[in-house]
């Protein structure tokens, strides 16, 4: 392919703005210092028949066997129809919703057992669209060996579709874009070089592991799949919820990220652990409907001992269901938990509703809730694609999900805080399901934030120094993280 032609057609990007400069928000939260939109191209029907004969080009260069070609929707849609139509080559549209009436197809056009399809995609970050395409089309039995990508915009994309067995062929890559941009004078050296230090700084791919249900996508050390940043440099952080930052101001102050699952039926006893604990702990974690003898005084003696200790309450509610009932079990009945507790989690099986209704009654009140990514209990069907579904969710209400009950890191992102159950110093289990990990291997090994311990603690005859030895534990697993 010629060069020059691929410089001329960058330059033309830039004239009608599918490529931009400056501070924008990805839909993750994170803010970025170049954005690419070639939903645009639509409008330059002949900037769009250059790209797609690239393309094309690129397929032929580079050999490729397929009996097909599907474009991710929506924007590589049309380059797809440009595509086929000129080279009158057969083509499959993957639908994003399934219809509600008749075949209830997923992909339309013909599609036999065996064949190989093509796919076509506008830009690649992460390279989960062309998965989530692949996924589609491996259901009719298609096979996918290769992709193309008009842009890659190098954070990842290509590693992490080429552990899936997807070969992704770029049309345009980052680096050519900026040098010539940069060449033709239309963005400075400086400006070129905060990019691609913001494209090196944010490289999503992750090598997947398996060692045990609770860290099927974090087996490596920490230090080598990220640049670990301290507590305090994430409280830091511009995209930060802010009672994540706070949450990470009193880790650093205290020198502590253990938080104490406070499982005890009577108020009293909670409070009496709240009080004695208090100094040592980040966060208490409650199960408000185990009490036997709760009163909304409780709630109130209970926000007061964390302001004493300076710590967060996070009740474990666990919300399951659609948003307008969500909203009601969070702000209502007899718990009224917005009115107390700082943090609440919630399951993603209902889909993204499920936050949303906890956000239009916690927003206001500057309340905040974690996903339920993995959980700690034997055969959890919270694994594989189910978490990455997880973690999507909460990159976009990212303003709301502060983080992650997860057995491992899930997200190099380092707004997000990751909360580990299922904590005791010994391994082992509790006859019932529940598995635990050292404090050890959950901060240190496993790149998680904050350890959760309740029996370990609770069963010990002498609590407050049991939750000094955790608390002792988890900070020096993180001092060992952070110097690996
Ligand atoms: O996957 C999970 C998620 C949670 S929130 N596994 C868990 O064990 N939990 C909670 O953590 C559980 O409800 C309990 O309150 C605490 C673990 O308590 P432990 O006594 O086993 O340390």
């Amino acid at each position: 392919m010629e060069n020059t032609c691929i410089d001329s057609l960058i330059l033309k990007l830039h004239d009608v703005n599918a490529v931009k400069f400056g501070e924008y928000k990805l839909k993750s939260g994170m803010m970025t210092p170049i954005y690419i939109d070639l939903r645009v191209l639509v409008s330059y029907p002949s900037l769009m028949n250059k790209l797609s004969s690239l393309i094309y080009q690129l397929a032929q260069a580079e050999q490729l066997k397929f009996d097909s070609v599907c474009g991710v929707p929506y924007t590589a849609l049309p380059l797809a129809t440009i595509i086929c139509s000129r080279n009158e080559l057969p083509m499959l549209i993957r639908r994003k919703e399934a219809k509600d009436y008749g075949t209830k197809k997923m992909v339309e056009g013909v599609t036999r057992q065996g064949d190989t399809c093509l796919i076509i995609e506008d830009t690649v970050t992460t390279g989960s669209s062309i998965m989530e395409t692949a996924e589609v089309l491996y259901k009719e039995g298609l096979k996918v060996t290769d992709a193309i990508v008009l842009m890659d915009r190098e954070q990842g994309g290509v590693a992490m579709l080429g552990s899936e067995g997807i070969k992704l062929h770029p049309v345009i890559s980052m680096s050519q874009l900026l040098s010539v941009l940069q060449a033709a004078g239309r963005i400075s050296p400086a400006m070129a070089q905060s990019v691609r230090d913001f494209i090196l700084d944010n490289n999503t791919f992750r090598p997947k592991a398996g060692n045990g249900n609770l860290s099927p996508l974090a087996k490596k050390t920490c230090k080598e799949q990220e640049q670990v940043l301290s507590y305090g440099a994430r409280a830091k952080l511009s995209d930060i919820h802010p009672l994540g930052s706070k949450l990470l101001q009193i880790m650093e102050e205290k020198k502590s990220n253990l938080c104490v699952a406070a499982d005890v039926t009577s108020c009293t006893e909670l409070l009496a652990l709240a009080d004695t604990l208090g100094p040592k702990i980040c966060l208490l974690k409650t199960h408000v409907d185990i009490l036997e003898d709760f009163t909304p005084a409780f709630c109130n003696a209970l926000k007061d001992l964390a302001d004493k200790h300076n710590f967060l309450i996070f009740e474990d509610r666990k919300f399951a269901d659609i948003g307008s009932t969500v909203k009601h079990q969070y702000e209502g009945g007899v718990y009224r938990i917005s009115s107390w507790a700082h943090l609440v989690n919630a399951h993603a099986v209902p889909g993204p509703g499920v936050a949303q209704g906890l956000r239009a009654a916690g927003q206001a009140l500057g309340r905040a809730c974690l996903l339920i990514a993995q959980m700690s209990s034997q055969g959890s069907l919270a694994t594989g694609e189910y978490t990455q579904s997880v973690l999507k969710m909460a990159e976009e209400q990212s303003d709301f999900v502060l983080g992650f009950i997860c057995g491992s890191r899930i997200t190099q992102k380092p707004q997000f805080i990751h909360m580990t159950p299922g904590v005791q110093m010994q391994a082992g289990g509790d006859g019932l399901g529940q598995q635990y990990t050292s404090p050890e291997e959950v901060i240190a090994t496993k790149a998680s934030d904050v350890i959760i311990v309740g029996r370990g603690i609770l069963g010990a005859s002498n609590r407050p120094e049991a939750a000094e030895a955790y608390r002792k534990a988890g900070w020096e697993a993180y001092v060992k993280r952070l110097a690996q």
